[in-house]
C-alpha cells in the first residue's frame, strides 16, 4: 500500500493539489466538530491535528472522534512529544529549522521515541520553518525562537534545502496560525524552485483567493485552521 507520503509525493509530480484541515485538540469539543467534520469542503484531502499546548488525552479523544467521522488520512501535527497518539495515521517529526533552540531540533525527538516506536504511525520527517506573520505566533512564545524574517528570501530558502539535504521529507512554511501576513507568493515560489521534495505552507490563509495564490507560488499542499474553525473560510 502507499505510504500518506507516497501519495503527497505523487500528488507533487502531478500537480494535484492537496488541502489540510488543521484542528487544535484543546479548542475541539464533539458537539462543535461533529457537523464540521462530516460536511467538509470537497478540497480536503487530509485532517491535521495539532496545537501548542495539548495533553496526550485530548490528542487522542480528538483523533479516535475525527477518524470515526472520515475517512481521510489523520496526521499528527504535534507541539510537542506530548500530543503523540497512535490512533493518527502518520505524524510529521517536526524539526524546526528555522530557530535555534535544540529542545525543537533533536530533543523532543529524542524524547518522542519510545512513543514512536513500534507505533504503527507513519513517521514523515519534516523541516519546519517560522516565518514572520505579522504577529507574536503561539510557535514563536512555546518554542521561544525568532521566527525569520520574509524578506531574507535566501536565508529561508537555504534553510529549505539545508533541510532536504539532510533528509527531511517535507518542508514546511509556517506564518503562524493566525498570523495577519500569510508565507508571500515570492517566498514559496522561491523556496519551491530548487526543492525536490513538497512544500507545505500553512499560516493565516483566510480565503479562496489567497489559497490558490499560495498553489500558483508552488505550494503542494496548504494548512488551514483558524479561517475553517471559525467558519470564516470565504
Ligand atoms: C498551519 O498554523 C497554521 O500551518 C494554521 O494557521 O490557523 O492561520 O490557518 P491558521
Amino acid at each position: 500500500m502507499p505510504t500518506l507520503l507516497d501519495a503527497i509525493f505523487k500528488a507533487s509530480k502531478t500537480k494535484k493539489k492537496l488541502l489540510a484541515v488543521l484542528i487544535d485538540p484543546e479548542k475541539f469539543s464533539a458537539e462543535k466538530y461533529a457537523d464540521f467534520i462530516e460536511n467538509l469542503p470537497e478540497a480536503v484531502t487530509h485532517v491535521f491535528v495539532g496545537g501548542s499546548t495539548v495533553t496526550t488525552e485530548e490528542s487522542e479523544i480528538c483523533v479516535n472522534f475525527i477518524k470515526s467521522k472520515t475517512k481521510l488520512p489523520v496526521i499528527l501535527f504535534p507541539g510537542d512529544k506530548g500530543q503523540i497518539t497512535e490512533k493518527a495515521d502518520g505524524i510529521l517529526l517536526l524539526s524546526l529549522l528555522s530557530g535555534r533552540n535544540p529542545e525543537y531540533l533533536i530533543e523532543q525527538h529524542i524524547k518522542a521515541v519510545p512513543k514512536l516506536l513500534n507505533s504503527g504511525l507513519e513517521i514523515i520527517p519534516t523541516g519546519y520553518l517560522l516565518l514572520d506573520g505579522g504577529n507574536q505566533s503561539a510557535v514563536a512564545r512555546v518554542s521561544k525562537t525568532q521566527p525569520i524574517n520574509q524578506n531574507e528570501i535566501e536565508l529561508i530558502k537555504n534553510t529549505a534545502l539545508a533541510g532536504q539535504m539532510m533528509g527531511k521529507q517535507l518542508i514546511y512554511l509556517e506564518a503562524g496560525s493566525g498570523a495577519k501576513i500569510p508565507v508571500f507568493d515570492e517566498v514559496i515560489a522561491e523556496v519551491k524552485k530548487d526543492l525536490s521534495i513538497p512544500l507545505i505552507v500553512g499560516g493565516g490563509i483566510r480565503n479562496a483567493r489567497q489559497l490558490e495564490k499560495a498553489y500558483k507560488a508552488g505550494a503542494d499542499l496548504v494548512v488551514i485552521g483558524t479561517a475553517f474553525e471559525n467558519g470564516e473560510f470565504e
